[in-house]
């Protein structure tokens, strides 16, 4: 195993403590020796394990298993949804809910494996900037290891649940008058001045190998076939990069075939990675005041975004944007037809499939996964909002 400059192509040692590269700056990523697991692993060694993150351990680079911080993630729910698909025109339609996380949210198969690593170097403290989900999984971990735990949000644009989440889980919350945007590079800052901070933000490379297990779930959970698209939501754009990693290496590991295709989906007023997509483009514009109602992904300058530009162009997928109407819309039709409760930055992946459909880029016939990433009740005052007066109100007689 070792660290690698997705840039320059640097190669350094697995077990050193630096967030991008220090000869380009480029972002660096953990590659493993595929070719030995290809030789050791097979399917059936996979299916005697429970689902889990760790059930993929052979692909995680944690060096010392007794370190190991776990509250049990993965193994969340792929299910089949006949009748969202039937009103948006798919016939296989599947969402992978991550809500079912151990804090509600996909960012605790990143935590497991970041936290585990923050053990493994000796540091006392981790610290993150966050929109919300981040702050609230890093909390959880950072308690359950019994480390101090910093986290910088935006104030007033974080969702109430995940607040309540990194407050009760005994973190240090700090307001800033600012975005997201502006909090890590606060963050960032700080974790370079204090070298006994660790950074556990998507930057770190660490993190995105939970991440990764969210492709390799989708392939165990469909009999190990892979779906034709793969649909996510980004805001700092790690995830889909990692999910596109995990079906990479099974597809490089012989145990599974090919790769789908990743489709990114962003709100429109944070939406500079749809915009490089659409335009051909390698780099992107940042924007400089995002805005969305989907306050998860409210992220003007996501530093994955050259990751998330490589997944998409390398599974020959695409990328599309949504209002902020359409978000509502696909939130209630997701929990109305379904009965599967997600936060609005998770339905903008339904809503941008609607769109994709109706612009006949992705076809009926096409087997479809939405990750859907966070749980509805990350944000109650959302939901609240846009679910409009109850259809029952007045028909109970007393
Ligand atoms: C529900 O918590 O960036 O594209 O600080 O909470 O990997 O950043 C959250 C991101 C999608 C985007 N869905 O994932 C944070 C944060 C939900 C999220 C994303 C987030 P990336």
């Amino acid at each position: 195993m070792w660290l690698e400059c997705i840039e320059c192509h640097h190669k350094f040692d697995i077990a050193s403590r630096f967030y991008t590269c220090p000869k380009c700056g480029g972002l660096l990523e953990v590659e493993l020796d595929l070719g030995a697991l290809r030789k050791k692993l097979r399917k059936r060694d996979l299916n005697s394990r429970p689902p889990s993150v760790w059930k993929y351990r052979d692909f995680i680079p944690v060096m010392d298993d007794s370190k190991i911080v776990s509250l049990n993630e993965g193994g969340t729910p792929l299910i089949r949804c006949d009748r969202l698909g039937k009103e948006i025109g798919i016939r296989e339609l599947y969402v992978k809910f991550e809500g079912a996380n151990p804090t509600g949210s996909f960012k605790d198969r990143g935590m497991t494996v970041g936290v585990t690593k923050a053990l493994e170097l000796g540091v006392k403290t981790v610290a993150c900037a966050s929109t919300g989900n981040t702050s609230a999984s890093l909390a959880a971990y950072a308690a359950r290891a019994g480390l101090r735990c910093i986290v910088i949000l935006p104030k007033g644009k974080v969702a109430l649940g995940k607040l309540a989440q990194a407050l009760i889980y005994g973190a240090k919350v700090v307001a800033i008058n600012g975005n997201f945007d502006e909090a890590l590079i606060m963050v960032r800052k700080l974790c370079e001045q204090r070298g006994d901070i660790y950074l556990l933000n998507s930057l770190n490379p660490f993190r995105l190998q939970g991440q990764k297990s969210i492709g390799y779930e989708i392939a165990d959970q469909l009999s190990w076939k892979i779906p034709d698209k793969v649909v996510v939501p980004m805001g700092n754009c790690a995830n889909i990069w990692a999910i596109y990693k995990g079906f990479f290496e099974f597809d490089a590991t012989g145990i599974t075939k090919g790769i789908p295709q990743m489709v990114g989906v962003q709100a429109s007023g944070a939406s500079p990675i749809v915009e490089a997509i659409k335009q051909g483009l390698e780099t992107f514009e940042p924007v400089e005041k995002p805005e969305t109602i989907a306050t998860a992904i409210r992220i003007g300058n996501p530093v994955n975004g050259p990751k998330a530009i490589r997944a998409i162009r390398s599974s020959g997928g695409t990328a599309e944007s949504v209002s902020d109407r359409e978000i509502i819309k696909a939130q209630k039709l997701l929990a109305q037809l379904e009965g599967i409760g997600v936060e609005p930055a998770s339905a903008s992946t339904i809503a941008g499939l609607r769109k994709l459909v109706r612009q006949r880029e992705v076809k009926r016939d096409d087997v479809v996964v939405c990750v859907t990433t966070g749980h509805l009740l990350k944000d109650p005052e959302e939901a609240i909002k846009v679910a409009g007066p109850s259809k029952w109100a007045g028909r109970v007689k007393s």
